[in-house]
């Protein structure tokens, strides 16, 4: 299988959902930048501060943070990786790309999680985190299609994009995409 994994998709299509899954079972670093950027905010370091506000409102937090918090867990990492919710706009993809080329490593595929709008706004508001209101999930949503959606044409032009339908159940997606691992 393959084992430098990128998966993009809008807030709430399922992206930290299967990455844990998936990553638990093949033995994959998974490298949530949320999770990582909610464990600062949490332990009220000096970059949790500055990013607590920014992800309440639904925007995205500074590129130089977030590449410093990959930078750190890569390149002390050598096995296989799977990221989650980074890239988030090109500058960061330019950015992962300068960073794999020096430490000689390669994205092997990306995995596009597809859902429409009234679901990922009903999942997210089910989950109800802080950032998880209408108003805020709206930007959110907003900042997906200007900043990161045109990601989804940068990876198809290198043939790395695979898409995946994130309707449906939890197993029933994990196993599409398991599926879609072996090709
Ligand atoms: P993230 O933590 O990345 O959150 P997300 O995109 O909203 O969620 P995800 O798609 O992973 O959804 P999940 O599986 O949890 O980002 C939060 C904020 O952090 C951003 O707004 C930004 O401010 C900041 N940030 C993160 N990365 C950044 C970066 N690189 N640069 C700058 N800023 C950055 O699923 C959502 C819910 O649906 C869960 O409750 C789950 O249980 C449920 N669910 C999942 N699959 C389901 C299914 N099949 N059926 C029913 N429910 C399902």
């Amino acid at each position: 299988m393959k084992q430098r994994l990128l998966f993009l998709g809008p807030p709430g299509a399922g992206k930290g959902t299967q990455a844990q899954r998936l990553a638990a079972r093949e033995g994959l670093l998974h490298l949530s930048t949320g999770d990582l950027l909610r464990a600062e905010v949490q332990a009220g370091t000096p970059l949790g501060q500055e990013a607590e506000a920014v992800m309440a409102s639904g925007e995205l937090v500074s590129d130089a943070l977030v590449l410093a918090i990959v930078r750190s867990r890569l390149e002390h990492h050598a096995g296989g990786w799977l990221l989650d919710g980074f890239p988030r706009n090109l500058p960061q993809a330019e950015a992962l790309e300068s960073l794999l080329t020096s430490l000689q490593q390669r994205i092997e595929q990306v995995i596009l999680l597809e859902l429409d709008d009234s679901v990922l706004i009903q999942r997210l508001l089910a989950r109800g985190r802080a950032d998880d209101n209408a108003e805020v999930i709206a930007n959110r949503l907003q900042v997906y299609r200007q900043q990161t959606a045109p990601l989804i044409a940068h990876y198809e032009s290198q043939g790395l994009l695979r898409r995946l339908d994130g309707a449906g159940s939890i197993d029933a997606i994990e196993e599409r995409l398991a599926s879609m691992l072996v090709d």
